[in-house]
């Protein structure tokens, strides 16, 4: 057994003396001191198999011989000189670094900041309310009384004591009058939900409201405010259009449409060949719902106006399905990074 010591000593003194770089001072670093395949593992394993009266100097040997062997190699590793060190060790200050992925904001969030902007500029302050909401502010105080029809456009999903998933953003015109006197002026974007899901229409959605109430507002005040939105946020030279349309909290209701943004008017794909597209509900304020707040509709009028961010995030950047904004598609979110 000892004698297997000498032989293996003069081995590695034989190749290591043939060792010319790096690479191979490496092997044979690997070939003798290697923690699971190396000789040296080896011999400390067959300690095992030596008879008691020569364990203890056969180990004492064979401890010797690795520190013998080890301390070969860093000499050996020294002269080498550092260019013919290790590779891992080696570290080049001078390579350009590898620079971090920077993230950028969701399609909906660009477009909801793009529409709380305009709005900002035109005076209007950013309200928030709560996504489970009570039935009086989601339906009743907007003039939709218990079993009215209307309820039916809006595919609700309910919760419990009386509290429903709000299905529009109008409920924040109403917590908002209820606890401030005219003039108002907001801009409340939020969270939405209905049971819906479609290329143009998913659960989960987002919605802006609009509401300016003061003594004197008038449909001309609306229709100048929407124009100018539409003209910031599209192009200067957007062209809008008001259809008589049926909400319960507004009279008169409409909805607004502009020339299509892809065919400017003479008919497309995206505007099924009308060369208008839908972007929003709006109308006066109802008498009844000025009422529900405690104002006196005999001196202020107001007009209000609500938009999915989904549909116009889809018009703004050219998106023919808005469930790609709910799927965290990488390749699809990276487009919009430095948009804004
Ligand atoms: C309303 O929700 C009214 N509250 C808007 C309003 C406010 C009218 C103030 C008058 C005065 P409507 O149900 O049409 O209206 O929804 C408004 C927009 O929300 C739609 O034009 C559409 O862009 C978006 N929307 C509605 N349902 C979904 C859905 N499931 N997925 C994505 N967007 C939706």
């Amino acid at each position: 057994m000892l004698s297997n010591l000498v032989k293996i000593k003069e081995t590695f003194e034989k190749e290591l003396a043939a060792v010319k770089d790096g690479a191979a001072l490496e092997s044979l670093r690997i070939k003798y001191l290697g923690r699971k395949s190396g000789m040296m593992n080896d011999v400390m394993q067959k300690i095992r198999e030596v008879p008691p009266e020569q364990k203890s100097q056969y180990g004492s040997e064979a401890n010797k011989l690795k520190g013998y062997i080890t301390s070969k190699i860093d000499e050996a590793e020294q002269g080498l000189g550092g260019a013919q060190k290790k590779s891992a060790d080696f570290f080049d200050v001078t390579l350009p670094g590898i620079p971090p992925v920077r993230g950028g904001y969701h399609p909906l969030e660009l477009t909801r900041r793009m529409i709380e902007g305009i709005f900002q500029r035109l005076g209007y302050t950013i309200v928030e309310g709560p996504e489970a909401e009570t039935d009086w502010h989601n339906f009743e105080a907007l003039n939709f009384p218990k079993h009215h029809p209307a309820r039916d456009m809006q595919d609700t999903f309910f919760l419990e004591n009386d509290l429903v998933l709000r299905t529009h953003t109008s409920p924040v015109q109403i917590r908002t009058m209820e606890k401030t006197k005219p003039p108002v002026r907001i801009i409340c974007p939020g969270r939405t939900f209905r049971c819906d899901w479609d290329i143009t229409h998913t659960p989960n959605f987002y919605q802006v409201e609009g509401l300016m109430v003061d003594a004197g507002v008038s449909f001309a005040d609306l229709k100048g405010t929407i124009d100018h939105f539409c003209r910031e946020l599209f192009s200067p030279d957007t062209v809008t259009r008001f259809r008589p349309s049926y909400f319960p909290f507004v009279e008169p209701g409409a909805e607004v449409d502009i020339r299509c943004v892809k065919c400017g008017g003479k008919g497309c794909r995206v505007c099924k060949q009308t060369g208008w597209l839908e972007i929003m509900g709006a109308g006066m304020v109802h008498v009844n719902v000025l009422e529900n707040v405690g104002y006196d509709s005999e001196i202020y009028t107001g007009f209000a106006f609500g938009m999915g961010i989904d549909r116009i995030a889809m018009l703004k950047f050219g998106i023919d399905d808005t469930r790609l904004h709910y799927e965290n598609n990488l390749r699809y979110l990276e487009q919009f990074r430095g948009v804004c």
